[in-house]
Order: structure tokens, then sequence, then C-alpha cells
């Protein structure tokens, strides 16, 4: 991999581009230096006695393992010696204001995934970088277009970071020999439509009528109106959906559903679903909430869940079709098709 552009001097170039693309680079390097350290922990390097024990629970109560704070940890130290006004985190109940004259603000999920590290499976970094409002107390409340870059890392068979500064998606690899992020995929495009959905199918008695009948159409394949066979998918790890959905295409299904605590889904907006929207539409794909363009919210509360459909564009707005029209769903969810679903309606 030696000929492949080093995600060092990729950044040199851009960061003389723009007036925020400097400070832009520097919290970038500084995320993909953290993201090396981690890839080491969860890879086995420094492997903890505590690997993948939980500690505790976060500010909105999901399971806290020892490497999710760890994760934290690497990456605020990487950001602290970088201009960052305010970093917002997963892993804490509220944002941290760091230099104030800095013009840059940064969100991340320091290690999603988590649930996934005693397996052995992908889990991986979500960041997203905003500029700094004048008022830091609105930070973390502006709509998904203000971003400026966002990305996410792999800490998988390879450890890759897929990053977008607003123009186009490109992938890099973790050259382990060298220690540097090398660029390996330029410009990558999703594809329009696609044959894989991925979706927790286990949930499917708490969906709404409109996401049963998009999943339902995709198990009709050839004998129904999407007239192609699909393929299935559900790792349970975010960024691993995300990566194959950008090497192959895809829809990633994670909608509001009845279950308690779920009537918004349960994916954050602010550090989970704006940057994988952002890099999603800077591919060619789409995310939506299955009724609002994902990147054209802002959130009420820093932690706010939100409903993600995201990947290729024709899928995602046929679940946007099926939500905003209930004959469509009820001609798609007439008892003949139901007798073919793999569930009965
Ligand atoms: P954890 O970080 O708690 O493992 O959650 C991962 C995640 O937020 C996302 O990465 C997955 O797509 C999703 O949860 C899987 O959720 P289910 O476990 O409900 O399928």
């Amino acid at each position: 991999m030696t000929g492949q552009l080093t995600l060092e001097d990729y950044l040199r170039r851009y960061s003389e581009t723009a007036p925020d693309a400097l400070a832009v680079a520097a919290a970038v390097d500084a995320i993909a230096t953290g993201a090396i350290e981690i890839a080491d922990l969860t890879g086995g390097g420094h492997l903890p006695d505590a690997l993948g024990l939980t500690t505790g629970r976060n500010s909105d109560g999901d399971l806290q393992r020892d490497l999710d704070l760890q994760a934290d940890a690497i990456l605020r130290r990487c950001l602290a010696m970088r201009p960052v006004a305010a970093i917002a985190s997963e892993e804490m109940r509220e944002a941290e204001i760091g230099d104030r004259g800095a013009r840059i603000c940064v969100a991340m999920d320091p290690l999603d995934g988590s649930s996934n590290i005693d397996i052995n499976m992908t889990v991986g970094t979500i960041f997203s970088i905003l500029p700094a409002p004048d008022d830091l107390s609105i930070a973390f409340h502006q709509r998904g277009t203000a971003q400026l870059a966002a990305g996410f890392v792999t800490y998988g068979p390879q450890t890759s970071l897929v990053l977008t500064l607003g123009d186009g998606v490109d992938i890099f690899t973790l050259d382990r020999g060298s220690g540097h992020f090398r660029l390996m995929r330029r410009r990558v495009q999703i594809s329009e439509a696609c044959e894989e959905f991925a979706i927790n199918a286990s949930n499917r008695r708490h969906w709404d009528t409109p996401v049963r009948a998009f999943v339902d159409e995709c198990l009709a394949g050839t004998e129904g109106p999407a007239n192609h066979n699909f393929n299935m998918r559900w790792i349970g790890s975010l960024v691993a959906e995300a990566y194959r959905i950008l090497t192959r295409g895809g829809v990633f299904l994670y909608p509001s559903d009845a279950r308690p605590g779920y009537g918004d889904g349960r994916l954050r907006l602010v550090y989970e679903a704006h940057p994988m929207a952002f890099i999603m539409e800077q591919a060619g794909g789409a995310a939506s909430t299955g009724r609002e363009r994902i990147l054209d919210l802002a959130a009420r509360s820093l932690h706010q869940r939100v409903p993600l459909i995201m990947g290729s564009s024709n899928e995602v707005r046929r679940v946007e079709e099926l939500n905003c029209d209930p004959l469509l769903v009820a001609s798609v969810s007439a008892p003949l098709f139901a007798r073919r679903g793999f569930f009965r309606l």
C-alpha cells in the first residue's frame, strides 16, 4: 500500500481550501490517531482483562462497557490538543466546552456496536464535525445540513476510515505496517437500486404497517411489486451495515416501533444518524426517518433518538412512499400478498 496517499497528506491538501478547513483537518487527524489506538485495544493489542464487560449505564440507560469509556477517553485526549470549541459524546450526559475561540465542534459515538465486542464482530467510531456557533449551548442543535465533515471508523478485519468533507466520500485503510491510513477508494457511490435489506426482523410484530409492507415487498422478491429478489443481512453494528452499503449498495432500517422507549427508534440523531446521513447523501444515497430527510432535522436534545432508513435511494424513497400513502400500503398488503409474505400479517 506504499503508493496510496496517506490521510495526513490528504488532509494537508484539504486544510488550505477553506477558512474552517484547517480546524476540520486537525480534528479528523486527531480522531484518526485515536482510532489507531482504539483499533489496537479492540483488536487485542493490549487486551484488557475487562474486555467487553459492562461497568454501568450511560445517560440514556444503555449498557456502558469498559471499552466504551476507554474509547471515549482516548478520543477526548487526542481532540484536547486541537482547536475544538465543544465535544458531545454518547458516553457523556452533557456536551463539554473546550476552546471557546475554536471554529468547530465534534459529536461522536466513540464505540458503536459495543454489544458485539465480546462476540468478536466489527465495531466502530462515528463522528460529526459542525461549525461552532457564537452561542455554544446550541452547538449540537443545528440541522444536519450544517455539518462540515462526518465519518466513521470500522474496527473489523480491516481498520478503515470512511470520510466526507462535503465533496464526496473517500475510504482509507490502516496500513498496520506504517501506522498510516492510506486512501484506498475515492468518491464512493451507492447504487440507486439494491438487492439487500437490513433490519432486525425479530421486531416485526412491533413495526408499523408501512415498514411491514416494505419488508414484505423485499421478501416477495420477483413475485411482488419490487419485481426483484433481495438478500437480508443484520449485523447489529451500524458502522458495519453502513460500510457494506457503501461497498455493494443496500438499505438499512432501524424504524420506530411499538416497544417502550423505541417510539423514535434506537439510533441517536446527533452522533449517529446525522453523520451517517451526510455520508450516505455524499455517496449518492439517501437517509430518512421514513417521512423526513435526516439532514433537515435539528436535535431538540443531545441524545435524541430518530428512526433511520438509509442507503440506496430507490429503496429509501419506497419506504417514504409507503409511509405517506395509506392506500398504497393497503394495496400491497392485500390478503393475496400476505399469503406469500415470510410472516403472516
Ligand atoms: P450498541 O452500541 O449498544 O451495541 O448498539 C448498536 C446499535 O446502536 C447499532 O450499531 C446497531 O445497528 C443497533 O444498535 C442494533 O440494535 P439491535 O440490537 O436492537 O438490533
